[in-house]
Formats: structure tokens, C-alpha cells, sequence
């Protein structure tokens, strides 16, 4: 048998990728240097690959910051107003990716969106009406030839022309009108890469695991149909993940792709398919069996059942990845503080090349069980069984539905938080993190470093909590927040003050561009040993007599963006973060904090591919998980949430559901679509739809935020309507932010004087 991968991380071991391309921006190396220090870094994933024994080395799965965006600019997809800046290519690749204001001009970037039901962002191509289709850049085959200099064959790595066309955004024109088009450009692209002696062409088609119309069918086929007949003897993989292709395995296996790549990890009905539909004899099955999204260490015995299964249904297989391994961190090498009995147990990017070899060279074995391999693999495995947290369930299952619904409803509460709080209309907010300075992070760092003592570290963190309080009250702002300094990122900072959670050093993944996270991992039952965030809470609110709002993140985001258990399922582990979250909610309460903002930044996230399954597997046990959070409070207790990305239209109700009391959000973009919706769904919450854009670092006019306040009132009624920026400030710096958040007050001011009137 052979093996192979979808992909492999490009940010480096070390995130070099991140700090070459930050000092390039920064203007801190030339383009040279750049080129140069991410050639190495290719060059040392290759090789790693080649050593692994790998068969199918994947070219083309590095990036400078998304590989749709790469995909973007090979097919020259690429807005007038960032040709017009006239820079070199890398230039306008990064101006494309980051928006660009200099000597050149002035223009937003492209909007940035979740790649599927990853923390992944990629940028959304815009194809205007007259973009013509054409076959500009060479990434694909330079990289190529790059590797083949170094004596490594490749299989050259591309998002398929049908998820381009998918993802991207259109002026008038559709989809479907750039079929041909887009079809001849890719035959071009296959063209150039048989003649450069190309054996296989992987084509990643994500897009087709998600509900497929009639029309979506058709427009695959019809370019499909293009690109096939002129492949000449170039090898054509269609690679598809993150779920089964249910709505067109038929078709697909008629057409003449060579090899077809599946997800048998989270394509629920994949083994189905192809026991019921049979899978040709002339085709490979690349079959995905190595989880690419999580870290545990895979089964061996189970995975060699699976391929004996598919054995009987498929003469040619190759083992390979269930996605790209992007997902995923480096490597756990440099994991010196995780115990060997912890560490065992999982498997990153790297450990994964090894996994796939060491199934290759098993199923080969007349006898597997008789080998050391194996049994090591095996003993891992029984080891693992974790010790239950009888307390934590206890706990779980005493919980009845009350224990989900707060208690009274929100329309009364409404009317008794109005007169606890006395809040003038309009009432100003930020949702809770300010700069993270320079200085803060050293902080931070050098307290976890030792290099200063918890009492220094405490000391430096009061100065920052008054001194961001201090600039609230002086901007004038009604609720007020500590700022969260002490927080690394909302999530891994509660990863590492959860009992059941371990935290790694240096387990990036990458989120965008070069940001990244270091996603905790859930390894045991999850409880609450000690309260978290209530003394800073109490503390902060000790120093103004304006409101303070206390800062937490949901147990759906915090599971969500941790890597999970697989041996039990995910609504137990988010209850159990839920019952954590709640103690914590109930002791801020009794800390005197009036306010509790309770994030769900990433709700959306998990939401099933499929709209099928939204509810039955997901909404259904996701929202009264986040009410068991909040449930217990007393009416007087005002619970925010907070979400990022507005593309909540579809799920309104699920988030009214929710039963916060107000909801901040990201709408700086597209406020009047959403805000349709709000009214039209009669949206019980209070809301306070961000203001503005904080994703960029321009400063907003009071004016241009004052208009956004009237559109708003026109479909919000004043009663419920919250102004705040549309999410953490933790990304800018101060400047940008002091003077934006003075406007956003004007603003207010000069909207309630309006009213007043
Ligand atoms: N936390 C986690 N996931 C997220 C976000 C988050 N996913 C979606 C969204 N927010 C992504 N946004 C960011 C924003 C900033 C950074 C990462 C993801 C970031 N990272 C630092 C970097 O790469 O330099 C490293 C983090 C640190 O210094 O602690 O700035 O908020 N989990
Ligand atoms: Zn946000």
C-alpha cells in the first residue's frame, strides 16, 4: 500500500513563517530574504515528508497567508482596485490579504471568512462581472520544480475549481457563468504540468461534502467534463473532506478521475457509499483514516479493520490524512513539560507522517498482531482509559431541563435590570479586551518565565486594570471592563485553568495569515478547582462606581476551539465546561459584579455542514448548554454574549434562544442585511450592533459612526440598542483605539441629544 497527505503545516515548527513575513512587513527583511528563509522552510517540510517514507509528498500546500487566495491570484481573480495600486506580485498578493494604505492608494482587503468547520480563515475571492479568467502566477509549478531540484517528486496540491467558484463572491453575474471559463484556465494549469513531467494533480473539492442542489450538479459536471477530457496522462485526484459526498458519490465515481479522496473520519455515510455504490476497479481510493483535525494518537487495530473492510469493495488504496494537516500543530517534540503517559497519546503533523508508515508497513504484515508495533500501539490505547471524575458525574446527572432555563423569563427581567441599573438609553460598552501592548505581553512572560515574581506580575496587572478604567471613565463610557491583560487568549487561557485540560508550549495551529493559536486539549473530565477570573473581576470593580461588566468565554466556544476528547461525546464535554462556567458566573455574582459577559465567539463554528443536521446534532444540545451557564443568576444579574462574524441570519432564533439578555456583535460590514433580519424575527434580546470596523486600524469619523447608529434605531427599537465596537480591541494599538472610542461616545452623545430634542 501507499500513503499520502492533503497537506502539511507551513507556518514552521517555530512559526518562522509568522516572524519572516511580520519583519517583511515590517520592512524589517527585504523580499530576497523572505523568498529565500521560506524556501528552506519548504525544503525542510519536504524532506521530513521524503524520510517518513511518504509516497505522496504534497507542493503547493504552502502559503504565504491562505491557499484560496493563492488559488486567487494563479487564476488572475483579482479586484480592479488592487491592480490599479500597480505593486510587484507579492506586494499586491499581500495587499489583497491585509488591505494596503500607503503611496499607492488607499484599499480594503478582501473579507476573510471560516474555512468550513475550522478555526481556519481564508480569504473570499470577489469576482467581479468583467474578472477575466487566466492562467497568471506559477506558484503551482515553481514549487514543483523546486522540489524535483531537490530530488523530491511532488503531487501538486490546488482548491478545485468548483469550491473557487463556490466560495467566492459575485457583483451580478453568478457562478455559473465563469464555468468554461474557469474550466479552460484549469486545463491550462494541467497542460503545464504534464509537460513538466507532473504525475498526479491532487484538486481539493471541500464544497461537494456540503448539501448539493440539482444546479451545483450540474455546474460540477460541466466543468469536470472540461478539465477531464483534456488531462492527457497527467493522474487527476479529486480530494474531498470534512464529510461524505453522499449527494454526488454516484456521479463521481462515473467521471474519469483517476483517484478519488475521502474523509472516512467525519464523512459519516463514506463507508456506506462505497459498500452500496461499489467504487471502480481502474480508480485509487485515497482513503482519509489519519484524523487531520485532531491530535489523539489513531487506533491501529481500528484502522486496519477499516481498510480491510474497504478491501473487500476496492482493489487500490492509498492510506492518507482525513484533511490537510494544517489543522493541526508541528510536532510534539518540543513538549518537554507534558508527561511521557500524556504525551503518548497524542499524534501532530509529524507524528502523523509516522503513523501513516507505520500502517503502511502493517497492513503488509501477514501477521500484524505479532508485531511490536502494534502492540505498543494497543497498550497506549487500553492505557488511556481515564479515571471518571465522579463529582463532575454526579453532577451531570442530576441535571434536569430547569436547571437550562433562568428563571423569570427575560421580558420581566428587562423591566427589573432597567431600574437596578439605571442605564442612560443608548447605554456604551466594549466587549472586553483593550491593547495587548508590547508591554503587557512581556509581562505575561516574564512572570511564566520566572523572571519576575508572582507578586511583580500582580502589581503590573493592577497598574493596567486602573489605568484602562481610568481611560474608561474619562471617555465617558456607562459599563465598563478590566481588559483582560491577564488572559493570553480567551480560550487557552481558561484551558489552563480548567482541571481536565493540558496545555501545550508550543502547539500553534494556524488561524490567519500569520496569526495563530495554541489550541488547549481537552484530556479528562473537566471541572472547576478554584474560581478563575473573580478576583481580578472584584478587583477592577472595586475602582469605579460605574458598572463593571465581568468577562468570560462560553463552553461551546471553549470546546469548539480546544482539541476534544473521542471518547465521549461532545455535549457531555461541553456541559461539563458549562457546570465550570456556571460556578464562575455564580461566584462573580456574589462578587458584586452586575454585569457577566458570557462569549460564544464561536457558536457558529461547529454548526454540521449540512443544514439537515443543524438542530439534531448540534443546536439542540449547544444552546441549553450555554443557558445551564448563565441559568442560576438572579434577575437583576444582566448576562451579555458576544459573537464574531455576522453571518447569524439563519440561526436568529437559535440565538435569541440563547436567552442572554444582550448580545454584542460584529455587523460593521453588513448591518443593514442582519439587522433585517433582527427586526423581522422579532429579536428578543437587546442588542448592540458593533459600530465599527476593529479588524482594521482606521479610525472611524463621529459622523460616519453617528449615521450607523440612526440606521440602526430605524430598525431596533431604542430601548434595546447597546453602542460598542464590533469586538476585543486585543489586536490594535492604543492610539488607533483611544481615538476611535472617543468618537464612537461623541457619537452617542450627539444621537441621545438628537433624541432629546
Ligand atoms: N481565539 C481562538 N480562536 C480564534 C480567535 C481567538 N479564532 C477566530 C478568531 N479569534 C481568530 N483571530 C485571531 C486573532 C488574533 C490572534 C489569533 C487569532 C493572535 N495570535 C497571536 C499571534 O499569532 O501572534 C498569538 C496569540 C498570543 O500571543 O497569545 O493574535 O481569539 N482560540
Ligand atoms: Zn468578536
Amino acid at each position: 500500500m501507499t500513503t499520502s497527505i492533503i497537506g502539511y503545516p507551513r507556518i514552521g515548527g517555530e512559526r518562522e513563517l509568522k516572524f519572516w513575513t511580520e519583519a517583511y512587513f515590517k520592512n524589517k527583511i527585504s523580499q530576497e530574504e523572505l523568498l529565500k528563509n521560506v524556501a528552506t522552510l519548504r525544503l525542510k517540510n519536504w524532506k521530513k515528508e521524503q524520510s517518513s517514507g511518504l509516497d505522496f509528498i504534497p507542493s503547493n500546500d504552502f502559503s504565504f497567508y491562505d491557499t484560496v487566495l493563492d488559488t486567487a491570484v494563479l487564476l488572475n481573480v483579482i479586484p480592479k482596485r488592487f491592480r490599479d495600486l500597480e505593486l510587484d506580485a507579492l506586494d499586491t498578493y499581500f495587499a489583497l490579504a491585509k488591505g494596503y494604505q500607503g503611496e499607492a492608494g488607499d484599499v480594503k482587503a478582501l473579507p476573510m471568512k471560516k474555512w468550513f468547520n475550522t478555526n481556519y480563515h481564508y480569504l473570499v475571492p470577489e469576482i467581479e462581472d468583467n474578472t477575466t479568467f487566466a492562467l497568471k502566477g506559477s506558484k503551482i509549478i515553481d514549487e514543483f520544480l523546486e522540489a524535483k531540484e531537490a530530488g523530491i517528486s511532488t503531487k501538486p496540491v490546488l482548491v478545485g475549481p468548483f469550491t473557487f467558484l463556490k466560495l467566492a463572491s459575485y457583483e451580478t453575474k453568478e457562478a455559473k457563468d465563469f464555468a468554461n471559463d474557469i474550466a479552460n484556465v484549469y486545463v491550462k494549469i494541467l497542460q503545464t504540468l504534464e509537460k513538466n513531467k507532473v504525475a498526479w494533480i491532487e484538486l481539493d473539492e471541500p464544497a461537494l461534502v456540503k448539501d448539493l442542489t440539482e444546479e451545483d450538479i450540474t455546474l460540477f459536471k460541466k466543468i469536470y467534463s472540461v478539465i477531464l477530457s483534456n488531462k492527457g496522462s497527467l493522474k487527476v485526484l479529486l480530494q474531498t473532506y470534512f464529510g461524505d459526498v453522499r449527494d454526488i458519490y454516484q456521479e463521481l465515481i462515473a467521471l474519469d478521475f483517476d483517484g478519488l479522496g475521502l474523509d472516512f473520519i467525519e464523512g459519516k455515510q463514506s463507508f456506506d457509499l462505497v459498500k452500496k455504490f461499489g467504487f471502480p476497479e481502474d480508480k485509487v481510493l485515497f482513503a482519509g483514516l489519519v484524523n487531520g483535525k485532531n491530535i489523539w494518537k489513531n487506533d491501529y487495530e481500528k484502522t486496519l479493520s477499516k481498510v480491510a473492510e474497504l478491501e473487500q469493495s476496492v482493489s487500490k488504496i492509498v492510506l492518507s490524512s482525513s484533511c490537510s494537516l494544517l489543522h493541526v500543530p508541528v510536532s510534539l517534540e518540543k513538549e518537554d513539560k507534558l508527561t511521557d503517559d500524556i504525551k503518548e497519546n497524542f499524534a501532530f503533523a509529524k507524528e502523523k507522517l509516522q503513523e501513516l508508515q507505520d500502517l503502511d508497513e502493517l497492513i503488509t504484515l501477514q501477521n500484524p498482531a505479532d508485531s511490536s508495533v502494534l502492540k505498543d500501539n494497543q497498550k497506549i490505547h487500553q492505557n488511556l482509559k481515564r479515571s471518571v471524575d465522579e463529582k463532575v458525574k454526579t453532577r451531570i446527572n442530576a441535571l434536569t431541563k430547569e436547571d437550562t432555563i433562568r428563571q423569570p423569563a427575560r421580558a420581566e427581567r428587562f423591566k427589573i435590570q432597567q431600574d437596578y441599573l439605571k442605564l442612560p438609553i443608548l447605554p456604551t460598552t466594549t466587549i472586553g479586551s483593550f491593547p495587548q501592548t508590547a508591554e503587557v505581553r512581556q509581562n505575561r512572560k516574564k512572570y511564566r518565565t520566572g523572571e519576575i515574581s508572582k507578586e511583580d506580575y500582580g502589581a503590573h496587572l493592577k497598574e493596567d486594570f486602573q489605568e484602562v478604567i481610568r481611560l474608561q471613565e474619562n471617555l465617558g463610557f456607562d459599563v465598563l471592563v478590566h481588559g483582560e491583560f491577564e488572559r493570553n487568549d480567551m480560550v487557552e487561557y481558561f484551558g489552563e485553568n480548567l482541571k481536565g485540560y493540558v496545555f501545550t508550549r508550543f502547539a500553534w495551529v494556524q488561524s490567519y495569515g500569520t496569526r495563530c493559536v495554541k489550541p488547549p486539549i481537552i484530556f479528562a473530565d473537566v471541572s472547576r478547582e478554584r474560581p478563575i477570573t473573580v478576583e481580578t473581576s472584584a478587583y477592577a470593580r472595586s475602582l469605579t462606581e460605574k458598572p463593571m461588566k465581568a468577562m468570560l468565554t462560553g463552553p461551546i466556544t471553549i470546546l469548539n476551539w480546544s482539541f476534544p476528547r473521542e471518547d465521549i461525546d461532545l455535549q457531555t464535554q461541553s456541559t461539563q465546561i458549562a457546570l465550570a462556567i456556571r460556578d464562575e458566573v455564580l461566584d462573580l455574582e456574589a462578587a458584586g459584579l452586575p454585569i457577566i459577559q458570557i462569549d460564544e465567539a464561536a457558536l457558529r463554528e461547529k454548526l454540521p455542514l449540512r443544514k439537515t443536521d443543524w438542530y439534531s446534532e448540534y443546536l439542540e444540545w449547544a444552546i441549553p448548554t450555554f443557558r445551564l451557564s448563565h441559568s442560576a443568576v438572579k434577575a437583576t444579574t444582566q448576562i451579555h454574549t458576544h459573537m464574531c462574524y455576522s453571518e447569524f441570519e439563519d440561526i436568529i432564533r437559535a440565538i435569541d434562544d440563547l436567552d442572554a439578555d444582550v448580545i454584542s456583535f460584529e455587523a460593521s460590514r453588513s448591518s443593514l442585511e442582519i439587522l433585517d433580519s433582527l427586526q423581522a424575527e422579532h429579536f428578543e434580546t437587546a442588542v448592540g450592533p458593533g459600530v465599527y470596523d476593529i479588524h482594521s486600524p482606521r479610525v472611524p469619523s463621529v459622523e460616519e459612526i453617528e449615521n450607523v447608529i440612526h440606521r440602526i434605531l430605524k430598525k431596533i427599537p431604542l430601548e434595546k440598542v447597546w453602542i460598542n465596537p464590533d469586538c476585543g480591541l486585543k489586536t490594535r494599538r492604543n492610539e488607533e483605539t483611544v481615538a476611535s472610542l472617543k468618537n464612537l461616545i461623541e457619537a452617542t452623545t450627539n444621537v441621545r441629544k438628537k433624541l432629546e430634542k
